[in-house]
């Protein structure tokens, strides 16, 4: 009986005294700066990716249908097991992609920036907004288009098991009926493993990175069907990644890295830090053998930052 009365106390106090911390009478905006920028609408990064041709999540409705795009087709390019003419065709939607892509984004910024004008010359009326942000929003609509629809270019270019596989490596949970089965069965297969899942970890390896181009510890051994999750730490002054793969996979990878610089990169096998940063990898290894890592980050993999994973075979083999 107490306990309720002391919270029928609690409740009849006046919620917001002590929900609301302390704030400044007028707090500001939480747009202040914002004023200062050339296009108040855009952020530097937002203006950066538009530039760049970035995707940015627009082709989301088709990633996560099952419909891949030629970034990571390319950076999974050896377990995807492109053959050639894929491997040709594939960097040639994507240069086509990013030259039409940086093109709808520049036509963007410039109709953002005449929107942003209407106002900062104290020229906007209703017809002129409504003009505007017409043009705003249609130019968005080509560049979300523009995206989705080389995802589904990209998807003619692979075969039915591809894009399976590529499902896989990305870390996605099989959704289409009938597909149940066939992540465990290709997953097995895979050369270097299979993404962890973050409930069934085993161990966790902690590697350091710095900017002598090492990882310490370089080597590291798992045993078969471990999950490791890897606590990766920057403590180097410049930007470092952790990528798992074959040494081939790697080598062709930092290959794919120097020829698209400004490449979207990120996948459950790796994980790019800035200065200072921590991150993680949660791997399962699946086979017994060897499998690599390094940063691929332009200079790095040929200054030898590169490292090892030992994966000792179960006894009585493998266990799913
Ligand atoms: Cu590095």
């Amino acid at each position: 009986m107490t306990s309720i009365a002391a919270l029928a106390a609690l409740l009849s106090l006046p919620l917001l005294a002590w929900a609301a911390p302390a704030r400044p009478a007028h707090a500001p905006s939480p747009y202040a700066g914002g004023e200062a920028r050339p296009v108040k609408s855009l952020s530097a990064a937002e203006i950066a990716a538009l530039t760049s041709g970035a995707g940015h999540g627009f082709a989301k409705a088709a990633e996560l249908n099952g419909y891949p795009g030629p970034t990571h087709v390319l950076e999974l390019a050896e377990r995807l097991r492109l053959d050639r003419p894929q491997r040709e065709a594939t960097m040639r939607l994507m240069a086509e992609h990013k030259a039409r892509a940086r093109q709808i984004g520049a036509e963007l910024i410039a109709a953002e920036a005449e929107l942003d004008s209407l106002f900062a010359r104290k020229q906007a009326d209703a017809r002129r907004v409504e003009a505007a942000t017409q043009r705003v929003g249609l130019l968005q609509a080509r560049l979300r288009a523009e995206h989705l629809n080389t995802h589904l270019a990209q998807t003619t270019l692979l075969t039915g098991e591809q894009v399976r596989r590529y499902a896989v490596l990305r870390g996605y949970r099989p959704v289409a009926a009938g597909a149940k089965g066939h992540s465990h069965e290709h997953a097995q297969d895979d050369a270097i493993g299979v993404p962890g899942d973050r409930r069934r970890v085993s161990r966790t390896i902690t590697v350091d990175m710095n900017d002598r181009m090492r990882f310490v510890p370089s080597s590291v051994s798992v045993r078969q069907g471990e999950t490791i999750r890897f606590v990766v730490k920057n403590s180097g002054q410049l930007k470092h990644e952790f990528v798992l793969g074959t040494d081939a996979e790697l080598k062709e990878h930092y290959e794919l890295m120097k020829k698209f610089p400004e490449m979207e990169h990120d996948e459950p096998n790796m994980v790019t830090l800035a200065p200072g940063r921590t991150g993680e990898v949660v791997w399962r290894f699946t086979k017994a053998g060897r499998v690599d890592f390094a940063c691929l980050q332009p200079g790095h993999y040929e200054g030898g930052m590169k490292g090892r994973v030992a994966v000792a075979a179960q006894k009585g083999g493998a266990r799913p």
